[in-house]
């Protein structure tokens, strides 16, 4: 849950939070055995004493504000202004992103950043401004810092977007100097500001009061929403207000919270109560990035910052199903006949840790799997690809290959003693490889060959925040735990939220090494800002029923405003047995999903559509042959966001950010610019209310015209859900002899439309050019042209 907010209170340490978790854990963990259950307490017991010798103790604390300022000097894009016990400084880049480092952090080394930070803007100057301080005037935002390090960001026209108070840091009062310690950030926002992001929360997407936590975590069994934190957290934030959208991204790697308060408008009174939030980390520099905009041009400056999302293949937009236990070679080909025999459309089976010998990575169970090349030939023969789980802990057992390998290279987590760090994971004891140091990944990456012989042609890394099994306190790596953090050398504290990215850099390089004519297909549980270069990401373990039907949505649409487009649900909820209804439900939301999977695990009841009854199969057909009519829009999807930064799947409010009441809509979502979706989140609904942005929008069902801003009830039988479409839209889709061609929605009268296709280039690196349309009235009919050409060269049909 987030916690309820209440100020003060330390990060580390046992609190509320931990102990419900560990409670869960203990439930979670009947699962593993009896022999096992003893090593998780004996394992929590070790990660205590190694933390015990391992870690700093806590001795007296000072604290320190900037004080004064005493000066500044500008320098490109900005300048340092020096306070009596810090310096601030601020740089505005290239892209409009402004920088803002405290006590001498510059914006490298950073986990976040995709390559060097961008250039300064060396048309931003500081400059002296009227009560004492200074001011960065910037196209796109005006940086203003007072006398007490209070900074403010306000856009161009001068309207407040944020006003950062002056920090506060704790320090040891042995260390002088003013570096390391925990620190405070306390922030106010407009009053009618609304917060969505910090990674994947499932009470999201609009994060209301309450405490965050940013240490990736796995919450043991299955998460219900609220329930917090969870696989990846991230210090991304991102405000709306009438006043603007910006985002804020503190880079610092650290343990810390997030505390979150909308503010309050005093009706015209003059009294508003802004909206506040506060961070407070552990440790790591204090260090910023706010990017200031349309949510479009948020996302895309953050694209600039962070990377671009990696277009994965054609064939993992198409619908996929996993399961925790197949069991067997015979299971696998009797679920993919199941599809085939009833024309059901399936891209890719995913393989789960029982397909493993004794459950270690890079390994098959013989016996149950005999031919694992022959079934992913078989498999790809009808159009199925194979996907393998990957999960980071290592047996520790000598003689097998993957743990003597890891030896050789020094591969493995040590604690502060030099000792190899020991945890215990479904294998058994187990190590881990210490993913920050970069000759680790180059071993790791390495590893993947024998996924490739095996006949995989993609991958999905697990227990990655890292898992380590035990019985109480954190079930992960001791926070002692020594690590390279690429040469520069730290701790578990430091390294915990990037373990999951940097395997997933791992993976990623060492696919793209072995198999270089392919774009890698890669997802990853955990992850931290960046991730998105590498893959994306699932909701994790969900838990069935209605409440996590709807937190699956919350994740897809928060970790998309975050950089982390492609993510999707387990489609049925991880655990228990669905009802037909609910099972139904999720289904047609995945189908609109960049990630559509069907997952559970192995306590959990069947998940093929046709295990739910006549009915359902029917309908979850039509969701199936719609997804796959939907594949080039798909892919188009896939290319703008790696170029735009637009996630996928997108909130209501993103072309309007000034509606109120659709930044409150979270139970709909925008696919793309044309499409909007309306998934039915109850039981027992035929119909529900769709709140429209501004505009004509069609029911894609009915051909009805619907005029935005408002909100409209439709009907949603349990054959399908409200999609409605934008007026002059051009969505392209797979025709019925799978060629490409153009569905287009007529625009609103005397207005024009318009769409864009990135066509498909095959599984490799071609950067395949976007073809833009534009629809128009002309002459009382629709007309549709293709921007640089005399023809469309794609069949047209025409909706509406
Ligand atoms: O590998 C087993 C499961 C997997 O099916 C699931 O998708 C992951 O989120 N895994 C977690 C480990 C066991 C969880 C109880």
């Amino acid at each position: 849950m987030p916690v309820p907010v209440r100020s003060g209170g330390r990060v580390s340490g046992m609190d509320a939070g931990d102990v419900v978790r560990s409670a869960k854990w203990m439930a979670s963990l009947r699962a593993v055995g009896s022999a096992q259950g003893l090593r998780t307490v004996r394992s929590a017991w070790r990660r205590h004493r190694v933390d015990a010798v391992g870690l700093p103790r806590q001795g007296t604390e000072r604290a320190r504000v900037p004080g004064p300022a005493e000066g500044a000097e500008p320098g490109p894009g900005g300048g340092v202004v020096r306070f009596a016990r810090s310096s601030l400084r601020v740089r505005v880049t290239v892209g409009g992103a402004v920088f803002l480092g405290w006590d001498g952090a510059g914006p490298e080394p950073s986990y976040a950043l995709a390559g060097a930070a961008p250039e300064a803007d060396e048309r931003a100057v500081l400059e002296p401004d009227t009560d004492g301080g200074w001011r960065v005037v910037a196209e796109r935002a005006l940086v203003v810092v007072s006398r007490h390090g209070m900074v403010e960001v306000r856009t161009p026209g001068g309207a407040l977007l944020r006003r950062d108070l002056p920090p506060r840091w704790w320090e040891p009062a042995a260390r002088s100097g003013g570096r390391g310690g925990r620190w405070v950030q306390r922030s106010q926002v407009p009053a009618d500001a609304r917060f969505f992001g910090l990674g994947g929360r499932s009470a999201g997407p609009r994060l209301r009061d309450g405490w965050y936590r940013l240490w990736n975590t796995d919450p043991g069994g299955a998460f219900e929403p609220g329930d917090d934190p969870l696989y990846i957290t991230m210090p991304v934030l991102l405000t709306v207000a009438d006043a603007g959208t910006h985002l804020v991204f503190h880079d610092t790697t650290w343990d810390g919270r997030v505390a979150l308060w909308e503010g309050e408008e005093g009706a015209g009174s003059g009294h508003d109560r802004p909206g506040r939030c506060e961070v407070r980390m552990d440790g790591g520099p204090l260090r910023s990035w706010v990017l200031v905009g349309s949510p479009a041009r948020v996302l895309h400056g953050w694209a600039g910052l962070t990377g671009g999302a990696a277009v994965p293949p054609a064939w993992a937009l198409g619908y996929q199903h996993a399961r925790w236990g197949f069991g067997s070679e015979r299971e696998v080909r009797r679920v993919v006949a199941g599809y085939r025999e009833r024309g059901l459309p399936l891209s890719a089976v995913h393989l789960d840790i029982d397909h493993f010998r004794g459950h270690r990575s890079f390994t098959v169970d013989r016996r149950r799997f005999p031919d694992l090349p022959g079934l992913a030939a078989d498999l790809r023969g009808q159009g199925v690809r194979l996907v393998s789980i990957v999960d980071p802990a290592v047996k520790e057992e000598p003689g097998m290959a993957v743990y003597d390998g890891g030896v050789e290279a020094d591969a493995f987590v040590r604690d502060v003693r030099g000792r190899v760090v020991r945890g215990e994971v479904w294998p058994g004891p187990c190590v881990f490889p210490d993913f920050t140091d970069p000759e680790v990944r180059r071993w790791w990456g390495g590893l993947y060959a024998e996924r490739l012989v095996q006949g995989f042609s993609g991958v999905w890394h697990d227990m990655n925040e890292p898992v380590s099994f035990a019985a109480f306190g954190d079930p992960t790596l001791p926070r002692s735990a020594r690590h390279s953090l690429e040469g520069r050398g730290g701790d578990h504290r430091e390294a915990h939220n990037v373990y999951g990215l940097t395997m997933a850099r791992a993976g990623y390089e060492g696919l793209r090494e072995l198999r270089p004519d392919e774009r890698p297909f890669l997802f990853s549980r955990s992850g931290w800002a960046g991730m998105q270069r590498y893959g994306g990401t699932w909701s994790g373990d969900v838990a069935t029923g209605w409440p996590g039907l709807r937190a699956s949505l919350a994740l897809v649409l928060g970790l998309g405003l975050c950089g982390v487009p492609y993510s999707g649900p387990d489609v049925g909820g991880f655990t228990g047995f669905p009802s037909p209804e609910l099972f139904l439900r999720w289904f047609q939301l995945g189908a609109y999903l960049p990630l559509f999977r069907t997952h559970a695990a192995i306590t959990a009841g069947r998940r093929e559509p046709w295990e739910f009854g006549p009915e359902v199969l029917e309908h979850a057909g039509a969701a199936l042959r719609e997804r796959t009519r939907l594949l080039p829009y798909f892919v188009t999807l896939a290319h703008l966001a790696q170029r735009t930064g637009a996630p996928y799947v997108r909130p209501v409010w993103w072309r309007s950010p000034e509606d109120r009441a659709l930044r409150d809509c979270e139970d709909a979502f925008l696919l793309g610019d044309a499409l909007l979706v309306a998934p039915v989140l109850e039981a027992g609904a035929d119909r529900r209310a769709v709140r429209l942005p501004r505009g004509l929008w069609y029911d894609t069902a009915t051909g009805r015209a619907h005029e935005g801003p408002g909100q409209v009830l439709l009907d949603a039988p349990l054959s399908r859900v409200p999609v409605l479409a934008r007026a002059g839209a051009v969505v392209p889709v797979a025709g019925a002899d799978g060629a490409v061609e153009l569905e287009v929605w007529p625009p609103a009268p005397g207005r024009t439309g318009g769409g864009v296709l990135v066509p498909d280039a095959g599984d490799g690196w071609k950067r395949p050019d976007a073809v833009r349309f534009v629809t128009r009235w002309r002459d009382g009919v629709v007309a549709v042209e293709r921007e640089g050409a005399a023809e469309v060269g794609f069949r047209v049909r025409l909706r509406g």
